[in-house]
């Protein structure tokens, strides 16, 4: 027999490593929609058929080009609805020498698939997955007798090693970070452009009503899908961004507005995560943009450094971590993750913004999920468990090897440092800059203690105290201990109390166990 080939739900890329020397007169490709992927968190009804209907896409795409495709439904009565049972019944139904796959993008299925490799009977070739710009190896070696990693430094390596927005060896420019122009609150007036979403084709209609009919439990609405399930789709939201939004990507990069889910962002992270987009040409065509005087410096190099940059980065910590770094819980954070962060129904207003968009499109933007959900779970001491299981479930582009380092890492200081230098700690001040969100909220903003106060207010200091031991020696936070040390005894402890009734207020119990 031929070789079996495995091709997982993100692993929708025609040059896959995988598939690279296919035998379309004796190779069988595998693809298997299965209860265990799409059940292991509750995923959000977009995400599941977002990736069914990409598979069932990608698997006609490969049949067209007469290459066999044993294609598993998540209908399918004899579906053993795993992987590792997919690939048993393959080998059992017909024999084959050998077994070739792309080693998988999470620590969990990764473990399943080398106890298959093991077990299996015949030879497995797990293969690097070369889609992404930094291998393991390269990453390791980068990292290696550094006593802090730093994303800054990693991302001017991946500069000079692939030459973008290079010049004889310099950053373009003179400078390699342009992020200082960045963060400026949206301009009074400034509404950011239309956008191209891509209404399901028919193969994404008949994926959706399968969803809607077998996990109709699953968080979620369908109603708003909008997400390119095919490369030509994909291409397509990628040139549109390219050439009518990231010239002002930059400007406004960290800013929120109400009802405006999108802004200017590029809306290509569940493209990219299932590999129907190639980050390094990515990266290269936003360069070309630069290069041919049609979008500016700032915009260009920002959002570059989010792909070659954090992308890679958050990967690498990833595999560099696992599985410890699924354990960590730095600052001992005990409590449960409010219901609102599911149900939406909260009084204050940007959450309930977020949490609104996240429902009808499976998407949030980065400041959003940093700064507003974020900053939330890690003020009210929610522990890291509940935080990731949200965060991995609701939103089309989260697969672990991403979504923990940016929750347990970035988002919530739960890894202690080793994805930035300090907790992204924030009060409300912080959000009513960059958002118009304040203005429409029962809270107040400038109101720093009381029952009407703003919670992100409320919350701050509280935890800066409750984390005294933690945090007391972290440099990047010598002010606000300076300024809490100042206020003497009493107002900390009032401060902690303040802190404790507004977890109350908005349900943050202490975990069960
Ligand atoms: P843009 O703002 O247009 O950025 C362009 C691309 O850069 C993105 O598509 C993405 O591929 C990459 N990128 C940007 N920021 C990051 C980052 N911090 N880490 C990795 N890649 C980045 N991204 C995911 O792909 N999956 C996740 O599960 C995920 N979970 C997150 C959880 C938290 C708490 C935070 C703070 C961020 C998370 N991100 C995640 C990163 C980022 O928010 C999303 O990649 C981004 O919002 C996707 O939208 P976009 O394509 O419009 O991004
Ligand atoms: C996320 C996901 C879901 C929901 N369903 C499937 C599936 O049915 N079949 C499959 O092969 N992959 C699925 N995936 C993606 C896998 O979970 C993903 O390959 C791993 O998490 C590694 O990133
Ligand atoms: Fe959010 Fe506080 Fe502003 Fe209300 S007042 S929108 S809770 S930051």
């Amino acid at each position: 027999g031929g070789v079996l080939r495995l091709v997982l739900g993100d692993q929708l890329s025609d040059g896959l490593s995988a598939l690279t020397d296919l035998d379309p007169a004796r190779d069988v490709v595998l693809m298997a929609e299965v209860r265990d992927e799409a059940t292991y968190v509750g995923h959000h009804k977009q995400k599941i058929a977002l990736i069914f209907a990409a598979m069932r896409a990608f698997a006609l795409r490969l049949e067209a080009r007469d290459i066999v495709v044993r294609y598993v439904r998540i209908d399918d009565p004899d579906n053993t609805h795993s992987i590792a049972g997919e690939l048993e019944r393959a080998l059992s139904d017909q024999p084959f020498e050998a077994v070739v796959m792309t080693e998988c993008g999470e620590w969990r299925l990764a473990e399943a698939l080398s106890a298959f490799a093991r077990s299996s009977g015949v030879p497995c070739d797990i293969r690097h997955d070369d889609r992404f710009i930094c291998s393991h190896d390269r990453f390791r070696r980068w990292s290696s007798g550094k006593s802090q990693l730093r994303m800054e430094f990693f991302y001017r390596e991946m500069r000079k090693e692939t030459g973008i927005l290079l010049d004889d060896g310099q950053p373009v420019g003179g400078k390699w970070n342009y992020d200082a122009e960045n963060r400026k609150g949206l301009t009074k007036g400034v509404r950011p452009p239309a956008r191209l979403r891509t209404p399901p084709d028919a193969v994404a209609v008949e994926a959706i009503a399968d969803v809607e009919r077998l996990f109709p439990d699953h968080f979620g609405t369908t109603d708003a899908f909008g997400w390119p399930t095919t490369a030509a789709q994909a291409e397509a939201v990628l040139a549109d961004f390219l050439s009518e939004v990231l010239p002002r990507f930059g400007d406004w990069q960290d800013a929120m507005a109400l009802g405006e889910p999108w802004m200017w962002h590029g809306l290509i992270s569940t493209s990219l995560n299932l590999g129907l987009l190639d980050a390094l040409d990515v990266c290269r065509r936003a360069d070309a943009e630069f290069r041919a005087g049609r979008a500016p410096l700032n915009a260009v190099e920002g959002f570059i450094r989010q792909i070659l940059g954090w992308r890679e980065f958050v990967r690498g910590i990833y595999w560099l971590k696992v599985p410890e770094y699924r354990q960590r819980n730095f600052l001992d954070a005990d409590r449960d993750l409010p219901w609102f962060f599911w149900s939406g129904e909260t009084d204050m207003a940007c959450v309930a913004d977020v949490v609104a968009t996240t429902r009808d499109n499976a998407y949030a933007h980065h400041i959003q999920r940093l700064m507003v959900t974020g900053n939330l779970a890690m003020l009210l001491g929610v522990h890291p468990d509940p935080v990731d299981d949200w965060y991995l479930s609701v939103y089309a582009d989260a697969y672990e090897w991403v979504e923990m380092p940016n929750t347990r890492g970035m988002a919530t200081f739960a890894d202690g440092g080793i994805m930035g230098s300090k907790p992204y700690a924030a009060s409300g001040a912080y959000i009513d800059r960059m958002s118009d969100y304040c203005g429409s909220c029962r809270y107040d903003v400038k109101a720093k203690t009381g029952d009407n106060a703003c919670p992100f207010n409320r919350l701050y200091w509280g935890f800066l105290e409750r984390n005294r031991a933690r945090l007391r020696d972290n440099v990047r936070l010598a002010m606000p201990y300076r300024t809490l040390d100042n206020f003497g005894p009493e107002r900390r402890a009032a401060l902690l109390a303040e802190a404790e009734a507004a977890r109350t207020l908005l349900g943050a119990v202490v975990r069960p166990g």
